[in-house]
């Protein structure tokens, strides 16, 4: 039996289509305590849209073993004070369970620490990137565009956000030049 996918991806707009697509906006209300300049994150609209997730609704809840999920995040350009803006990060909650990011438009970074050690991949359309597991992980926009990364994981996974200064010893600013630059957590 022949049959079409109930799911497409829309190469031009970068976003998922078809049926049981959901999404999920994170907005600055919701990243209280992950910036490290209070003052201009306190400047924000608290309902500004930091980014979207979409992911298809395969109908297996999260913990099922043995399944996955695939699904993209949209990060919008922009720091807070000098700080570029990133996604929350998490560690899976199944901690040894690892994900697949791929750059689909943008440009930004893929943070990634275990034990205290930060490894920043850069993310470009094209770009993969394999997740180990008991890493935690997040997206940050360095680019001027949406930074748009699609991203596989376990349905088991679920997800563990543990407090960011727990998770991300580093931060990613934008220096004069206009160029990342890392610093430690103060
Ligand atoms: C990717 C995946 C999702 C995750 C999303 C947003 O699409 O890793 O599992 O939920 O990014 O990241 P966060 O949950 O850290 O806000
Ligand atoms: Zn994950």
């Amino acid at each position: 039996m022949f049959k079409q996918s109930n799911v497409k991806y829309n190469g031009k707009t970068f976003n998922l289509e078809g049926s049981g697509i959901q999404k999920k906006e994170t907005r600055a209300k919701d990243l209280a305590g992950y910036f490290s300049d209070l003052s201009a994150y306190q400047m924000l609209d608290p309902e500004t849209v930091m980014y979207q997730v979409e992911y298809q609704d395969n109908g297996l809840a999260e913990g099922t073993p043995g399944g996955l999920y695939f699904g993209i995040t949209h990060l919008y350009p922009g720091v807070i004070g000098e700080e570029y803006y990133l996604t929350k990060g998490h560690f899976h909650a199944k901690r040894d369970t690892g994900e697949y990011y791929f750059g689909l438009h943008g440009q930004g970074l893929l943070m990634m620490t275990e034990n205290g050690e930060t490894v920043l991949e850069e993310v470009v359309p094209g770009s993969v990137h394999y997740i180990p597991g008991n890493t935690a992980h997040r997206l940050i926009n360095t680019g001027a565009e949406m930074l748009s990364v699609s991203a596989c994981w376990q349905t088991e996974s679920g997800h563990d956000y543990a407090p960011p200064e727990e998770m991300f010893p580093q931060r990613v600013f934008r220096d004069k030049a206009g160029k990342p630059i890392i610093e430690n957590n103060s």
